[in-house]
């Protein structure tokens, strides 16, 4: 085995290169162009501030090889400021100073009040023309092509927060029809922490970090959070969704997406449909475990968004369908039930099905995260002609919010004219003037009637599909209450925790058990686990014993629905794509046998990661370079979706030893027994974590002094091509369940 300094090319292309171009050692001394996006990335689309297709996208991009002021006049010097003499002061005259300054010191805006960090993709949605019977939507035709650009969250975190935490996550859609954007403004949860709007501001501040001290980021295990969710008990139905599995989702690719709220759909011949908004990724549901998250959290907070990035990259574009449960638009607009305008409850799949009508993928990452991702203006109340929204009093609230926010955040009233928010549809308001115009407004009379510009815009007549409001009949008295069908607070939290599978249930208890014990307050656990006790009096006594306390005595509720499989996300084969093998190899590693499970794992779909005690290019004998991507330093397992250990790398003396506790003392080396302790710990958090692990030749070894050799969803042979393949077939289903429990539902 030989190791090189020099990159080789690899056909294999790992994702994540800050760079197309390998930079040169040296400083470059000659003028180039400014460097165009990468292949996967796409900026905002090219239309006019008014929506006219512009064709003019390299128009947007900075030009000409010189540096230049935001005037355009050529700089000659970025780095000494103007003075009076080299050592003299600085000239209040240098204005190329003031500019970069100025420009600098404003160069953020406040970020989201929630759903601060996040990370978006452009892709396009195709229908399948089986929504035309309920919706007259255009883009819902069969076939039609929709550019989109989605946008995933987390709620409580700052922008700088980290990705795997636990929490719920926004999934939000922006469809750029011909006519007008629509926005599916939608969560990885089916259902809300509150019914009215009203509340949203005190279950934000609840969640959100302690206002003296500001701590904790991102998360809801402390007092404020469960203070608030065990008062309002309607919030019990998310809570439940909080304390599973899917509020640590492994990527944003493997996550369901809601539009929670109930909508109303109009079809050409005027009739309505109640409906629930439902996104289905194509590489099923799927999450991380705990101890999992809490160590991606410190090896790399950017988990989620690097990991969508460089599937995009890497051209395992991540896949959805959208579907619909249809209701009928009745009087009482309730189902079996259940009332429709309630954002706490779900209608069981099991009985009414989820429709599909189109498919979405996402194909190219953004250019520029600011000008997109950041600026990206979601709202509810963008909708088209076909889609209507309810009664439902959290979604009313809704509708006012969001316009209003955009204002604190992109100052002005013209955000829909950055070049993410423009409507692909022409565009003919009246509204006029404003920070931040870009519009090219002709016409004197932007009123309506008027005669001096031809009495131009025009109304659209009963001919010309247009906005619908459903002329809904209201009627009742001025109240501030909620409805009675609104207090079953109890029976839906009920069927998700009977429907979840006995690991899945484990990991709910664990939840629980650790938020409440980061609380400080006695009274706030108590309260919280008699609410649980109306839950399931199983799970209440099992987190009560958990937190050292007595087991609350309380009333069940009765669910009338049994429970939904559909809720519980074990089970299941699903496709690979873009998961991560890492592969051990040492100085007696076979390196021919190590390019051929890079490429049998490539031609999965995957991504193939190999790790060496030291970095460089390892040669196989005939000369195949195999670049090092990870180094015992480097590696931690929660990059990992498997590992296939084909060495054992002796403990040596790390280049860090004595800064990293990991390391192994150099001395204990020679003692004979020691396969290095960072690959151990390597294997072991992958062995916990329920991974796919295959060894063959002395990787064995490591499989044995890890204690993993002979476990479930852990296996050996000879020909590591095969190993791999074997490894692949254990990855669609997520996880060795069997390792956790039988992850079969509680009987
Ligand atoms: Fe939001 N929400 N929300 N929300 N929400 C915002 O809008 C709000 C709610 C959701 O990636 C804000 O531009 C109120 C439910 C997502 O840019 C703000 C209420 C659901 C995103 C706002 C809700 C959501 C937001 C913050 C209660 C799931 C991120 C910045 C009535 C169906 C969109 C912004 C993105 C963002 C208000 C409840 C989803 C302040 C008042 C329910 C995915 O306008």
């Amino acid at each position: 085995m030989s190791a090189d300094e020099q990159s080789p090319h690899d056909e294999i292309t790992i994702p994540g290169a800050p760079s197309r171009v390998s930079p040169s050692r040296e400083e470059p001394t000659h003028p180039v162009d400014p460097v165009p996006p990468a292949p996967d990335e796409q900026p905002a689309a090219a239309v006019s501030p008014t929506g006219r297709p512009s064709g003019e996208e390299e128009d947007r991009h900075q030009s000409g090889a010189w540096l230049t002021t935001a005037q355009g006049a050529r700089v000659r010097d970025t780095d000494h400021s103007l003075k009076a003499g080299e050592r003299g002061p600085v000239l209040l005259q240098d204005h190329h100073l003031r500019e970069k300054v100025m420009h600098f010191d404003h160069e953020r805006i406040p970020e989201r009040v929630v759903h601060a960090r996040g990370a978006g993709a452009h892709g396009t949605f195709t229908a399948y023309g089986t929504a035309a019977g309920v919706c007259r939507a255009a883009f819902l035709g069969e076939g039609e092509q929709t550019p989109v650009f989605v946008r995933f969250s987390t709620v409580v975190g700052s922008r700088g927060s980290a990705d795997v935490v636990r929490d719920t996550r926004g999934f939000a859609t922006k469809f750029y029809t011909g006519e007008g954007v629509f926005d599916l403004v939608g969560n990885n949860f089916p259902v809300f922490f509150i019914q009215d709007a009203i509340k949203f501001p005190d279950v934000v501040h609840a969640a959100k970090p302690h206002p003296d001290r500001e701590i904790p980021q991102a998360q809801s295990a402390h007092d404020t959070f469960w203070d608030f969710v065990s008062l309002h008990t309607e919030a019990q139905h998310h809570t439940i969704w909080q304390m599973s599995d899917r509020a640590i989702p492994r990527s944003f690719r493997m996550m369901e997406g809601f539009g929670v709220h109930t909508f109303r759909l109009v079809n050409e011949a005027g009739e309505t449909s109640l409906v629930k908004f439902h996104w289905k990724p194509r590489l099923g549901v799927h999450s991380v475990v705990w101890d999992e998250a809490q160590l991606i959290n410190g090896a790399d907070p950017d988990f989620h968004r690097r990991d969508l990035a460089d599937a995009i990259e890497a051209g395992a574009y991540p896949e959805w369908e959208l579907g619909i449960q249809v209701m009928p638009d009745s009087e009482d607009q309730t189902f079996e039930g259940i009332d429709l305008l309630d954002p706490t409850k779900i209608v069981p799949e099991e009985i009414v099905p989820v429709q599909p009508i189109g498919r979405m993928h996402l194909e190219a990452n953004p250019a520029n995260y600011f000008d997109e991702t950041e600026q990206v203006a979601f709202h509810p109340g963008h909708l088209v002609p076909g889609i209507d929204v309810t009664d439902d009093p959290l979604l009313q609230g809704r509708l006012f919010s969001y316009l209003d926010t955009q204002i604190s955040r992109l100052g002005a009233p013209n955000f829909p004219q950055i070049p993410v928010n423009r409507p692909h549809a022409p565009v003919n308001d009246m509204l006029r003037d404003g920070m931040h115009q870009s519009a090219d407004h002709a016409g004197v009379a932007p009123y309506r009637p008027n005669s001096l510009d031809g009495g131009c815009p025009f109304t659209a007549g009963g001919d010309v599909s247009a906005l619908i409001d459903v002329p809904q009949a209201v009627a009742g008295p001025k109240t501030r209450e909620a409805a009675a069908s609104f207090d079953d607070h109890f029976s839906q939290p009920r069927l998700f925790w009977r429907s979840l599978s006995a690991v899945e249930q484990d990991h709910a208890v664990a939840a629980y058990t650790f938020e409440l014990g980061r609380c400080y307050e006695q009274a706030i656990r108590e309260r919280q686990l008699e609410v649980l006790a109306r839950i399931d009096t199983t799970l209440a006594t099992r987190v009560a014993e958990g937190l050292g306390l007595p087991a609350p005595v309380g009333e069940e509720v009765e669910t009338p629905f049994d429970t939904s499989p559909a809720l519980s996300q074990v089970g299941g084969h699903w496709p690979v794509d873009g998961r991560v093998l890492g592969i051990v190899v040492d100085e007696e590693t076979d390196l021919a046998q190590v390019e051929r499970v890079r490429r049998a794992t490539d031609e999965a779909d995957m991504v193939p990661l190999v790790i060496a005690p030291t970095g460089g290019v390892l040669r196989s004998d005939d000369g195949t370079p195999i670049p090092v991507q990870r180094t015992l330093l480097t590696a931690r397992s929660v990059e990992f979706d498997a590992l296939l250990v084909l060495g054992a790398p002796r403990g040596s003396a790390d280049p860090l030893a004595g800064t990293d506790a990991r390391a192994m003392d150099p001395t204990a080396a020679s003692s004979g027994a020691a396969v290095d302790p960072r690959l151990q710990l390597l294997v072991q958090e992958a062995f916990r974590h329920g991974k796919a692990l295959a060894a063959s030749g002395h990787g064995v070894e490591v499989l044995e002094v890890t204690g993993s050799a002979g476990a479930v969803g852990v296996t050996r042979g000879e020909d590591p091509v095969a190993l791999a393949r074997e490894l692949i077939d254990l990855l669609e289903t997520h996880r060795a369940w069997a390792r956790f429990g039988d992850g079969r539902p509680d009987e």
